[in-house]
């Protein structure tokens, strides 16, 4: 059923755009996206066509750095919702390139935010804030209220997002919503993220194709949940009257040790036998724990998370199993 309503995701290429893409589908809405241009534009629609719904949404060349490409496109297509999804959002990548971070992650939000507030003010804007702004915790469990400590220049370039959406929420009063989101893992995964990175090696070992994982700190903790579960919770916040700020989490952390441990043990192996310590995997500043508060999204949204990380990390196991077989 058509719902008369237009969306325009950045990120639609990634793991979050892909399966909001597919959520709004069937919710009847036109699912328009932005792709950045490269040379191997066969690869550019993998995950949506993992979902079978790559046929279903247009997609529209650009980039968050061409303020004249998003004016152009916005002007065009006239989004009921937008969602910012776009970014380059892998922490340790964030050192190697500082600069480009901050431009996309950070200042590319501000172009979208103008584009929208130039073409289509009366649209409701999404902005995928990220629970590394917390960094070095200031307290035990992550709110809305907690101050943030950035640990990142990824970090660093989404609070700078984070902050200029309530600034454009509160200077030029449109529908600009954040969700200080907590990891969220699938199946879609990319491959250098640790919880994809364990079930695509153990995966290989199992298959025989590899022997070894090589890991960083797996001391490290993490509130992990599912990304399906978490892009219901992008849709709810746009559906609100009133736009606001909210964490989504699942108020449980987890070792990346014990993830890893869930893997190999669905597999039949032991982590013992296969888990290589490397040195070099370990960052120049690390975010040691992280515990999400998802109370103000359970009761103003009616959110709660549907899979657990278990059930996740055997679907993921699952996935690679098949897509390496
Ligand atoms: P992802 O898989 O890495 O996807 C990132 C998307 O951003 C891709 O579609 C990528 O396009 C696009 N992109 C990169 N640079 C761009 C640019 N200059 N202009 C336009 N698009 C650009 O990330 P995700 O896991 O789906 O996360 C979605 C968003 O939520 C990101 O902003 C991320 O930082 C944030 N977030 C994620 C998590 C999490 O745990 N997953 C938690 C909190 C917040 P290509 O395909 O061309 O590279
Ligand atoms: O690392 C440790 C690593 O890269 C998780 C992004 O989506 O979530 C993600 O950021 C932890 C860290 O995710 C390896 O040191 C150990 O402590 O999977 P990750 P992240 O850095 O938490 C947030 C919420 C975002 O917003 C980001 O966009 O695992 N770790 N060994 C490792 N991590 C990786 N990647 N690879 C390892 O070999």
């Amino acid at each position: 059923m058509d719902s008369g309503k237009t969306a325009f995701l950045t990120g639609i290429t990634g793991q979050d755009g892909a399966y909001l893409a597919a959520l709004l589908l069937d919710k009847g809405y036109r699912v328009t996206g932005l792709v950045r241009r490269s040379s191997t534009a066969e690869i550019n629609d993998i995950r949506l066509k993992w979902l079978g719904i790559e046929k279903d949404v247009e997609l529209i060349d650009g980039d968050l750095l061409d303020l004249s490409g998003l004016l152009r496109t916005i002007k065009e297509i006239r989004p009921d919702e937008i969602y910012n999804l776009g970014a380059q959002s892998f922490v340790k990548s964030s050192w190697q390139q500082p600069l480009l971070t901050g431009q996309v992650t950070g200042l590319g939000v501000t172009n979208l935010l103008e584009a929208m507030r130039i073409e289509a003010p009366e649209a409701r804007f999404y902005q995928a804030s990220s629970s590394e702004m917390y960094g070095l915790i200031q307290e035990d469990m992550q709110s809305e209220t907690t101050p943030f400590y950035p640990r990142s220049p990824y970090a660093v370039a989404k609070l700078y997002g984070h902050w200029i959406t309530v600034n454009y929420r509160e200077s030029f009063d449109l529908h600009a919503s954040s969700g200080i989101l907590f990891n969220h893992e699938s199946p879609l995964r990319g491959i250098e993220f640790v919880t994809r990175k364990v079930t695509d090696g153990v995966a290989r070992i199992k298959l025989g194709k590899a022997n070894e994982l090589r890991l960083g700190n797996i001391d490290a903790k993490r509130d992990w949940g599912h990304s399906k579960d978490y892009v219901r919770a992008m849709w709810l916040m746009l559906q609100q009257d009133v736009a606001d700020d909210y964490v989504v989490a699942t108020g449980v952390t987890t070792t990346v040790r014990d993830m890893c441990k869930i893997a190999f043990e669905h597999a039949g192996l032991n982590m013992e036998d296969h888990l290589v310590i490397d040195q070099d995997l370990f960052r120049p500043a690390e975010v040691d724990v992280l515990l999400g508060n998802p109370t103000k999204a359970k009761e103003k949204l009616g959110w709660e998370p549907a899979i657990s990380l278990e059930e996740m990390i055997v679907e993921m196991v699952d996935a690679d199993l098949v897509r390496l077989s």
